[in-house]
């Protein structure tokens, strides 16, 4: 049994969520995920970007009688120790392997798995809006040195214009989507999160990826972030880490706890992946320590309002043109 389905189970140690009313759908009855059995509707027009290392593929295109575009993500999944037992059962005459070449005791061979190993997850967004192509498209990158006084002229207003929609985050505090995911819950409304699998985790436990998500609506990214909320902070590290060892047994020691900067999302929220998977967005030029965010404020509680914090933009934001208006970003 995969650790996410592991999430549902009756004796969870967690303590128990609130018993909610999801009869409340958010989803539009014409929605492509009300009955997508396969991919045989699905038009590319596109290619957006193709991550040989990460093994993933993310298509444009469109759904056959559906209005818009879409974003379609394929990502090969890792193999995973807990189900090795299981192997075996695999290995049979009718999964053949076909030879490539031999050469003295070296042999390449092609394997052809059955399907529940060769799983391809898949992400679905319909309908994508340019912001998602955007985003999900290979482009250049450029780092921008961001101070605050660029942060309040330049980004900040970009960012109020510009953002994804929150809809998805709304929807898992207000407990209308995904609320079977939810691991762990404190319903605080000031110092309060919701604990889920992030949409990028496989729901096993050697590419662990959770989401903690706060209650409160007033905190964009870490850039809000003051001594004010080192009650918040503290409170989702220690209940987020002891919610994670009763579910799946890992010490805070085996977890990479972080924020990014910039997020793609602005309500603050939390990543908590096992240490040992190199997960998406872990690189030192977006990815911030949870402990070390907690010691900067309590050396200096305004230290996110007076700190230059470098980021990534990419070269189709609108924030990239707004930068080389304003002379922040000079390219050639
Ligand atoms: P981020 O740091 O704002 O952006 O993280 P990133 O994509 O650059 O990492 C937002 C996180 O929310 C990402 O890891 C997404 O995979 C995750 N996410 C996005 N959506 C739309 C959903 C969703 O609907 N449900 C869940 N559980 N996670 C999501």
């Amino acid at each position: 049994m995969s650790a996410l389905h592991s999430v549902d189970s009756a004796e969870s140690p967690i303590p128990k969520r609130i018993k909610l009313d999801i009869d409340e759908k958010t989803t539009s009855e014409d929605s492509i995920h009300n009955d997508l059995n396969d991919l045989s509707s699905f038009n590319i027009k596109s290619v957006l970007s193709n991550n040989t290392n990460l093994k993933r593929l993310i298509l444009r295109g469109t759904f056959d009688s559906k209005e818009g575009d879409a974003v379609v993500i394929l990502q090969k999944t890792a193999f995973e120790e807990e189900d090795l037992a299981s192997y075996k059962n695999h290995f049979t005459d009718t999964n053949p392997l076909e030879k490539t070449f031999q050469n003295d005791i070296y042999g390449d061979y092609k394997y052809f798995a059955d399907k529940d190993l060769s799983v391809i997850k898949t992400t679905v967004i319909h309908p994508a809006t340019e912001k998602h192509i955007i985003k999900f498209s290979t482009q250049k990158l450029y780092i921008v040195d961001e101070t605050p006084a660029i942060y309040k002229e330049v980004v900040l207003p970009q960012l109020t214009d510009e953002s994804l929609h929150l809809q998805w985050v709304y929807n898992i505090i207000e407990h209308k989507s995904e609320v079977e995911r939810i691991i762990f819950e404190d319903t605080d409304p000031d110092n309060g999160f919701v604990m889920l699998p992030d949409l990028k985790w496989n729901g096993h436990i050697n590419t662990l990826y959770l989401l903690a998500v706060i209650n409160r609506r007033d905190i964009k990214s870490m850039r809000d972030l003051t001594g004010n909320h080192l009650e918040l902070l503290r409170n989702i590290k220690k209940k987020g880490v002891e919610a994670i060892k009763a579910k799946f047994g890992l010490d805070e020691s085996r977890l990479r706890i972080y924020l990014h900067y910039h997020p793609s999302f602005y309500h603050l929220h939390i990543h908590f992946g096992f240490l040992q998977h190199d997960a998406p967005g872990i690189l030192t030029e977006k990815a911030h320590l949870l402990s070390q965010v907690i010691n900067n404020i309590e050396l200096l509680p305004d230290y996110y309002q007076k700190a230059t914090i470098p980021f990534v933009v990419r070269e189709n934001d609108v924030l990239c043109k707004k930068l080389q208006e304003h002379g922040v970003l000079n390219i050639s």
